[in-house]
């Protein structure tokens, strides 16, 4: 039995070991990430049994991303080793051009992920689930990942679980208009959805927290929660709305922060946690994703969390 089922590309992240323009720097670090596979992981270490389908290249790369799942303890029965394709890859930009930002360069068109299909999506391993995670990037790889993504939805909705979908739109993947036509229909299939501003301005044309909630909670979503980076995240349904602020820690890279609070989020709501203490958990394990480089190193265990957490409020008692 299943917990959590999602899916997506896996890559090598190089990350720059020094801040500046990519043509500056000399050293990377090597990382394995992807916006799902941060998301399982976090999910993993957070306590809930997950599997994760995809493709993976048989070259050095893909078995490194192969024996990374293995190791976080994520169910790799459908992950599929491709030997015609290469693994997808890129590169981190940190605090350049605009300090404390970070900015992903992709090497991944055509990928062994990319080739992932219709074939790929096994209904009776979907339905072993309670949660079905999609991100927005998953459909925005190819025409036959979009397939996938739309079969694999339309599995979990049809089944007795529930769909969580964080849009996490790649301008560098497709165009603002191909992703408002897919994701669009997405959504409308999703019970919790999470979503940053740039995002909703995508699709709604909003900008505002309440706006943009009140606009999916319409559609048909349970719970809507609305990412809003430094300041926090804003979360919303039908009876209740909470917000909650960023924890403040030393940034090293942002990149994969929105995946870690997504885990820590869903991972609390799953746990029946109340709304404010799952933005605190997505903030808690955000917030620590930031202060390493790579995605998902530092995604903290539920115990680490909770450690976290009371160390946190031990110091809002001091500060006061
Ligand atoms: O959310 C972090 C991801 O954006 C990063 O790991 C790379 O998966 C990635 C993507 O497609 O942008």
């Amino acid at each position: 039995m299943l917990d959590v089922v999602t899916m997506g590309e896996v890559m090598v992240q190089f990350n720059a070991c020094a801040n500046g323009p990519l043509r500056h720097v000399v050293y990377f670090e090597k990382h394995a990430a992807g916006a799902e596979a941060n998301f399982a992981i976090g999910m993993s270490r957070l306590g809930f049994k997950v599997g994760f389908i995809t493709r993976v290249s048989n070259d050095e790369f893909g078995k490194y991303i192969l024996g990374v799942l293995r190791s976080e303890g994520i169910d790799i029965s459908r992950v599929k080793v491709d030997r015609e394709a290469r693994s997808g890859i890129y590169f981190i930009q940190r605090n350049y051009p605009i300090p404390g930002r970070s900015s992903v360069i992709y090497y991944r068109k055509e990928s062994a992920a990319s080739r992932l299909s219709v074939d790929d999506i096994d209904p009776d391993y979907i339905r072993k689930a309670k949660l079905f995670h999609l991100t927005g990037i998953t459909p925005a790889l190819s025409k036959s990942c979009r397939e996938a993504s739309f079969k694999a939805l339309d599995v979990a909705y049809h089944s007795d679980m529930k769909i969580s979908i964080d849009t996490n739109i790649r301008l560098g993947l497709w165009s603002r208009e191909e992703a408002r036509e897919t994701l669009m229909p997405m959504l409308k299939k999703a019970n919790i959805i999470l979503i940053e501003p740039q995002d909703a301005e995508i699709l709604l044309e909003k900008r505002e927290p309440k706006e943009i909630a009140e606009d999916l909670l319409s559609m048909g979503a349970e719970v809507v929660v609305v990412k809003l980076g430094a300041e926090g995240a804003f979360a919303c349904t039908e009876d209740e709305e909470a917000m909650k602020p960023a924890f403040r820690v030393p940034i090293v890279d942002v990149t994969g922060a929105g995946d870690a609070f997504a885990a820590g989020f869903i991972s609390s709501l799953m746990r029946g946690k109340t709304l404010e203490e799952a933005l605190e958990a997505g903030n808690a394990a955000g917030a620590l994703a930031i202060t390493v480089k790579g995605d998902f190193e530092n995604i903290p265990s539920h115990e680490d969390l909770e450690k976290f957490l009371a160390a946190q409020k031990r110091k809002t008692i001091i500060l006061r």
